[in-house]
């Protein structure tokens, strides 16, 4: 079993997809080892995306991604993190296939409705950087 880190970003929660994207979650077969809702800081959404620091959008994503609540997760299944990314679709909403999490829920690419990591090196900072082991029993 793989885990990855997954985020209900602030434009899906405040449009009220929250319990959509979760439903959808449960039927793809994920487990959900952690959830909770969060209002970020910028520092706080600066330090989880420092990666890209250097990225000309950095200033709008940090600024979005602290704009309102989110819901951070853990989701855990076979190759959890390329499933949860198949799942979500495309960067950009636009290019993202018909089915998909940023197709039905996402704006564009600044407001794209969900997070997910792309490796098991970055699942493993971005899961610690929000949970203890403690709140993934
Ligand atoms: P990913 O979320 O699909 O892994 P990344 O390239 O890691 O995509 O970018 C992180 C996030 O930064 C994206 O989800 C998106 O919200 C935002 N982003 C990426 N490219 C742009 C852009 O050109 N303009 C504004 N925001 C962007
Ligand atoms: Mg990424």
């Amino acid at each position: 079993m793989e885990q990855t880190f997954a985020i209900i970003k602030p434009d899906a929660f405040a449009a009220g997809n929250a319990g959509k994207i979760l439903a959808r979650i449960y039927e793809e077969g994920f487990t959900v080892k952690g959830l909770k809702k969060l209002y970020l800081s910028k520092v706080e959404a600066e330090g989880f995306y420092y990666v890209h620091k250097s990225k000309p959008f950095f200033d709008e994503l940090t600024e979005f991604m602290s704009s309102g609540p989110c819901i951070v997760m853990v989701l855990e299944a076979e190759g959890a993190i390329a499933q949860w990314r198949t799942l979500m679709g495309a960067t950009d909403p636009e290019k993202a296939e018909e089915g998909t999490l940023r197709r039905q829920f996402g704006t564009y690419v600044g407001e794209n409705a969900t997070h997910g990591s792309d490796a098991p090196e970055t699942a493993a900072f971005e899961i610690g950087y929000f949970f203890s082991g403690l709140e993934l029993l």
